[in-house]
């Protein structure tokens, strides 16, 4: 391996890393002992010393079709060359009307209008005000609390962290949004350990939504919003049955539910929504990453057709909703997103992570006596491991196995003492078995 010295004498390694102060990273860890990479192509990046590192995570969750699609590449060059930039506000280019049809053709039930954003993050605070704007429109203008639930991940805008539930997101940043409640989380290790698949257990972890309805009235909430299966706190499956249930309760009381579906869109789970794969549809979805297969940054809202004609009334000179981004519907995401799309149906992938999913599971779960594993958990292609984090020094353990992990040629994620897996859906056998003989070593090694 080069050092550093020769590095940038090379020209490769950056001088100064002070300027850039990383997100969620321990930036003087980092800094002392940089993990860089420079290229990616198919199931692999490139680290700066020339090493190949087998990515494990898709980037972070979005890269599903894998590194460096050559379609995508060209679709976002030649787009740059033609459109660089159109303002989306009273003016318009045909591609954001291209991809929003194209997207509205795959989603289910009747989800068939998209509100562009930059990232998920904006995607879910532009999913929380439609919600309460909606009910606004509709006569129900009491309606405006907002329900998420514990360990829940949506972004870091204000919105995102006042219905998430991951502490350290929100604890550092003042009161957040009020008129805020949070389900449960569904995990209960003693109940669900080794869950293969959807856990047996915790579907009446939904009847919590009745009692917090119970509490505040009906007539003062205007959504709940989960991630079908939780993803960043940790790999969260939902028990058998309980997505079914919280609709079944908001539609009883008149809540539009709302699906995070940053990670679970776009094949992940082997279908190509998670409403697909639970055959539950919400009101509205949120998405991003997989949607250009992060080669150019993207979110969007998609909306049921209620939802969207509810605004369509009054003047038709009158601007309906009084948001939106600069770069919301930006030409070169929507070329990447509309290459992305043709690329995941060519190569049929949300088929292959179904087919794929049976063998990521066995795989997974011969992790079970792995040295500190207290916990596997899987559906389609994520996989969580929980390790029995180190007394006194919780989150450590994890950590440690990240940065093994990295030198011995593999990208995990982790999160507190949990790993996260969510391999591109290219992924081949040979490299599942790669991963996990790779976890099984690197946690031999970690006290
Ligand atoms: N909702 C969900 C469910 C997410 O997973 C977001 C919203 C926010 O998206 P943006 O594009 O604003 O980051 C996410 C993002 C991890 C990890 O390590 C997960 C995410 C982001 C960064 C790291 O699990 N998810
Ligand atoms: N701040 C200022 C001063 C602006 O003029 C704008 C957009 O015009 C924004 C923030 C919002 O930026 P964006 O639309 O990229 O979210």
């Amino acid at each position: 391996m080069p050092d550093t010295l020769e590095l940038i004498t090379a020209g490769q390694m950056p001088n100064n890393l002070q300027p850039f102060w990383m997100p969620f990273t321990a930036n003087r860890s980092f800094k002392g002992e940089p993990r860089l990479v420079v290229g990616a192509e198919g199931m692999h990046y490139t680290a700066i010393d020339g090493r190949k590192i087998l990515d494990g995570t898709a980037g972070l969750w979005c890269v599903n079709a894998g590194h460096g699609r050559k379609k995508i590449t060209e679709a976002i060059q030649a787009q740059a060359g033609q459109l660089d930039y159109a303002p989306n506000f009273q003016l318009g280019h045909p591609l954001a009307f291209e991809f929003a049809a194209r997207l509205a053709s795959m989603l289910p039930g009747d989800l068939d209008h998209a509100f562009f954003t930059n990232s998920g993050s904006e995607a879910i605070d532009s999913a929380l005000k439609i919600a309460i704007a909606y009910q606004r429109m509709i006569g129900q203008g009491t309606r405006q609390r907002l329900i998420g639930r514990e360990r829940g991940y949506h972004g870091t805008g204000f919105g995102g962290i006042s219905v998430g539930g991951i502490v350290k997101n929100r604890m550092f940043f003042g009161s957040l949004l009020n008129g805020v409640d949070h389900l449960p989380h569904t995990f209960d290790l003693s109940k669900q350990k080794f869950s293969r698949g959807m856990p047996d257990y915790g579907a009446h972890f939904a009847d919590e939504l009745e009692r917090i309805v119970a509490l505040h009235d009906a007539s003062t909430v205007a959504a709940v919003i989960v991630e079908p299966v939780a993803g960043s706190t940790g790999v969260l499956i939902p028990p058998r049955g309980y997505l079914q249930r919280l609709r079944e309760i908001c539609d009883k009381h008149g809540i539009l539910l709302i699906f995070d579906e940053v990670i679970t869109g776009f094949g992940r789970l082997g279908a190509p929504f998670a409403a697909d794969y639970f055959g539950v549809v919400p009101d509205l979805m949120t998405a991003a990453k997989g949607i250009t297969n992060g080669a150019v940054p993207m979110g969007a809202v998609f909306v049921r057709k209620k939802i969207y004609d509810a605004f369509m009334q009054g003047p038709p000179e009158a601007i309906e909703l009084f948001h939106g981004y600069t770069y919301s519907g930006h030409p070169l995401a929507c070329a990447a997103g509309l290459a992305t799309m043709d690329v995941y149906q060519e190569d049929g992938l949300f088929e292959r992570a179904a087919g794929l999913a049976p063998y990521w599971e066995e795989a997974l779960h011969g992790l079970k006596d792995a040295k500190h594993v207290i916990d596997v958990r899987n559906l389609g292609i994520i996989g969580g491991i929980e390790l029995e984090p180190k007394p006194g020094a919780p989150g450590t353990r994890a950590f440690t196995a990240f940065r093994k992990a990295f030198a011995k040629g593999l990208l995990i994620r982790t999160t507190g003492d949990i790993i996260a897996l969510s391999p591109p859906l290219i992924v081949e056998k040979a490299q599942i078995d790669q991963m996990v003989e790779t976890i099984r070593a690197v946690l031999k090694e970690v006290e």
